[in-house]
């Protein structure tokens, strides 16, 4: 089967290790396709940045299922264009936010999410409430880092997210965390050990979700909530060059 990955960013080498990741937790037999919305901004933090990558991302998912993707994941843990992009693909679609924290609550009853900045919490806050699971979340907490720090200065990054984790614990009563940025696709074994409690990064878990719905068969809802939008959008053009392709290394 073949998923697709998205980074609605366009940082290259957060590409590159979102697309390591997705290809580390893939099955044998699953192949990730990953792209890269080169006309989104350098990373996603908050509202305006999160709107301005949704052309490109849903560009960039158009391209996907033409290349045969059986399920679709949106790197970005705001699950930027989610809603969107299920309306315009028929196969399935996930965001690593939504992903993640579904995961997290397989095997805790309570989690946290910590991710990078506040200005991100309440969108994160919101999604959890859209996917029905702000029940289950103890808190949303930021560890104050910039999206592109994580790959700056990953041990600083590490040590910043890991007090909040250690607060969100101990505070907040959170029994899993689920680390809230694509960007913090590596981090999660070590944070797991260092803190006794299970550690869900988004990639990884959408990977798993999405070979799940693929292998399925299941194809998107068309009636109601997902429907196709009234074709209004003739003669609408993509610019040329807004979606690159992360090929596997050599
Ligand atoms: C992400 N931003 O996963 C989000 C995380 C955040 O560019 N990739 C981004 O901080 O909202």
């Amino acid at each position: 089967m073949r998923i697709s990955i998205v980074n609605p960013n366009s940082t290259r080498s957060m590409t590159e290790t979102i697309a390591l990741a997705a290809r580390q937790a893939a099955a044998r037999g699953t192949e990730i396709l990953a792209y890269q919305n080169d006309a989104g901004p350098v990373s996603i933090e908050g509202h305006v940045d999160g709107a301005l990558a949704v052309p490109g991302l849903l560009h960039a998912l158009a391209i996907a299922e033409r290349d045969g993707a059986d399920a679709h994941i949106i790197a970005c843990f705001d699950d930027t264009g989610l809603e969107a992009a299920r309306s315009v693909l028929e196969c399935p679609v996930i965001g690593i936010g939504e992903a993640a924290a579904r995961m997290a609550t397989l095997v805790a009853r309570r989690f946290s999410v910590v991710t990078t900045l506040s200005v991100s919490v309440p969108i994160l806050e919101d999604n959890l409430v859209r996917a029905g699971l702000a029940s289950l979340c103890a808190s949303v907490r930021a560890s104050e880092l910039p999206v592109l720090a994580l790959e700056a200065d990953p041990g600083a990054a590490m040590a910043k997210i890991s007090e909040e984790i250690a607060l969100a614990i101990t505070e907040d009563g959170a029994e899993a965390i689920v680390l809230g940025c694509a960007g913090m696709a590596d981090f999660a074994e070590a944070l797991s050990r260092e803190h006794g409690v299970p550690v869900v990064e988004g990639v990884s878990a959408a990977v798993k979700l999405m070979e799940g719905a693929a292998a399925l068969g299941l194809k998107t809802a068309k009636r109601g909530g997902y429907g196709a939008p009234r074709e209004k959008h003739q003669g609408f053009a993509y610019p040329e060059g807004m979606v690159a392709q992360a090929r596997e290394p050599a």
